[in-house]
């Protein structure tokens, strides 16, 4: 889309989409390899052979990322009386037909401040999900506030002090939750929206200037005629100054302009992160009802998905608490926290997720290392990162090697773990180990009922501690939290062998694969008649009409007529039932 304004060094576009796919198999074949020895000029030209190019998109028109001027309203003047002269208003409250006065004289005294101009505010609008909407405006300026008058007060006109002064009406930048402010030239952090109604004070509007008593015409003229006799007296020379401060008084002070950078950080209960391609997406769609998209290459994800659980897993894991919300985040890589892959941009979305879920590729080379590549990464990003509470998902278990090798690897990851945890005793108090690592597959299905109790019993857990966690300044007992989330996974795994369980005993062979085949269907219901004539025959049971005498018909099966038109069926058949009833009996 804004593959026009590309000026990455060395890239064209648009690349032809048919050589995008030819060059796309053979990036793959060698990304695994490019992700290890990244450089941001190699991550751009693999997003290129896959269609996108993230620089472009992200340096354009950006959604998570933005800037903007803006300025506060000027402040208005203030009245400016005459001294001993009164003025005529217009009456605010003059009805046609009424006997009140359409205008009203005021006296001089007590002239009206002018109002201070509007103020700018970031607020938080839950309504939006990325900063698309501010692109189209850079320039956000406050209106001026209204000049002094002693009108504008909302019981008319009156010279009181209470209501001289005009209020402006705010300007307001709505931005989604998680918006982090800035100020442009020296990156002071201004503050941060995370709930409706959050709001931060970006520019105050300047002030409105006082409202002022000049001095007459006659007593400029008495002045000056005072000044002449005094000079001549003297015999001077006639020096007429004008006392000019009450005009200064009388004007407004200007706005204040700055230059904003927006930065929004995803608001989520769990952040998925992972290498590219493990299944991240894949996860968040089998977990929730987003729909992200999901490819076999790797930096499908570009943007972060939101997903929020269903209920059904909170009911299964005997949670009273919220559905968790899930982001799925885009690959990590290895350098990301230098910002290889602009993995910068995407690792400032965690800072505010209670829990991290690592997804693994069970079918990799080496699981263990990527999931290590992956924490050291987030260490090197921020350590705290590395001190939140996460759960290793092992995915892909439906393919051949990983699903034989799920013990293993599970063990591997483990120890990986707390081999780092003692390495970074030191460095970091509360390096956590994995909570749980379920081994699941987002397209199977497998394992993703545990996973979701997991995920589902830890955010519980972790926002009951949070109270006591702020009163008590301590990290959340890794302890109890695995329990909690031993005790979910089993719970959720007991309950899917109970719910496989029922499944076999009521499946039959027919709608085993779930697609209905009428062939097949075809070929049982003969073999049933066959059966089931054959026992007939053999006087176990009674020729009866109906075909689907499933327990809830109220009716009794009754026998065949001799005058049934059905009976023909069995009749003709007569041949074969007499050969049916001798196999019987053999
Ligand atoms: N066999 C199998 N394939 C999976 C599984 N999960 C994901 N995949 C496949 O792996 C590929 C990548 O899946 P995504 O969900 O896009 O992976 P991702 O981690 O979101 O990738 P990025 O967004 O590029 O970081 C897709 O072809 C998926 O169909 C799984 O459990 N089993
Ligand atoms: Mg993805």
């Amino acid at each position: 889309m804004w593959a026009h304004l590309c000026t990455w060094p060395g890239l064209k576009w648009p690349a032809r989409r048919q050589k995008q796919q030819q060059q796309q198999q053979s990036m793959l074949s060698s990304s695994s390899s490019s992700s290890s020895s990244s450089s941001s000029s190699a991550s751009c030209t693999l997003a290129l052979s896959v269609g996108k190019c993230y620089h472009c998109i992200l340096s354009g028109p950006a959604v998570t990322e933005h800037v903007l001027r803006c300025r506060s309203g000027d402040g208005g003047a203030g009245e400016i009386v005459e001294a001993g002269r009164g003025k005529y208003v217009k009456n605010n409250k003059y009805h046609p037909g009424s006997n009140q006065p359409k205008q009203i004289w005021l006296p001089a005294s007590d002239p009206a401040d002018g109002a201070d101009g509007a103020d700018v505010y970031v607020v938080c609008d839950p309504s939006l999900d990325n900063l698309l909407h501010l692109h189209k405006r850079k320039s956000w300026l406050a209106p001026k506030g209204a000049q002094g008058n002693p009108a504008m007060g909302s019981s008319g006109p009156k010279r009181n002090s209470k209501l001289k002064k005009a209020m402006t009406p705010p300007l307001q930048i709505p931005v989604p939750p998680g918006t982090v402010v800035k100020r442009k030239s020296t990156g002071q952090l201004l503050g941060e929206v995370v709930q409706p109604g959050d709001r931060i004070l970006v520019a105050k509007g300047g002030k409105g200037g006082m409202g002022v008593t000049a001095p007459s015409r006659g007593q400029k003229q008495r002045d000056l005629q005072r000044e002449i006799k005094a000079a001549e007296k003297s015999g001077g020379e006639v020096v007429a100054v004008e006392d000019v401060n009450w005009k200064e008084d009388a004007k407004g002070l200007p706005g204040r302009q700055l230059g904003l950078q927006l930065l929004l950080r995803v608001v989520a209960d769990v952040g998925i992160v992972g290498f590219p391609n493990a299944g991240k997406s894949s996860l968040l769609a089998a977990l929730t009802r987003a729909s992200p998209e999901v490819a076999p290459y790797p930096f499908t994800t570009l943007m972060p998905n939101l997903g929020v659980m269903g209920g059904q897993e909170a009911a299964a894991a005997g949670s009273s608490g919220q559905a968790p919300v899930l982001a799925d985040l885009p690959g990590l890589i290895e350098g990301a926290h230098k910002g290889v892959g602009l993995g910068r941009m995407f690792l400032r979305h965690l800072r505010r997720t209670r829990l991290l879920l690592h997804v693994v590729d069970g079918a990799a080379a080496d699981p263990g290392t990527d999931y290590l590549a992956v924490r050291e990464e987030l260490r090197l990003y921020n350590p705290d990162y590395v001190a939140r509470p996460h759960i290793v998902a092992l995915n892909k278990v439906d393919l051949e090697d990983a699903g034989d090798l799920r013990e293993e690897v599970t063990h591997e990851v483990m120890a990986a773990a707390h081999k780092l945890q003692q390495q970074h005793a030191q460095d970091v108090p509360g390096f956590t180990t994995p909570a749980a690592v379920i081994a699941c597959s987002a397209v199977t299905g497998e394992g993703v009922q545990q996973l979701a109790a997991a995920l589902q019993a830890a955010t519980d857990h972790l926002v009951a501690s949070e109270g006591k966690q702020q009163q008590q300044q301590q990290h959340v007992a890794a302890d109890a939290l695995a329990a909690a989330v031993a005790a979910a996974v089993a719970g959720a795994a007991a309950a899917a062998a109970a719910a496989a369980a029922a499944g076999d005993s009521s499946s039959n062979d027919i709608e085993e694969d779930g697609e209905w085949d009428e062939d097949e269907y075809e070929e049982w219901k003969v073999e049933e008649d066959e059966e089931w004539v054959a026992a007939a025959v053999r006087g176990e049971g009674s020729l009866i009409t109906g075909t689907g005498s499933s327990s809830n018909d109220e009716a009794a099966p009754q026998p065949l007529a001799a005058d049934d038109p059905d009976r023909w069926l069995f009749e003709l058949s007569e041949d074969k039932l007499l050969a049916m009833a001798d196999a019987a009996d053999d």
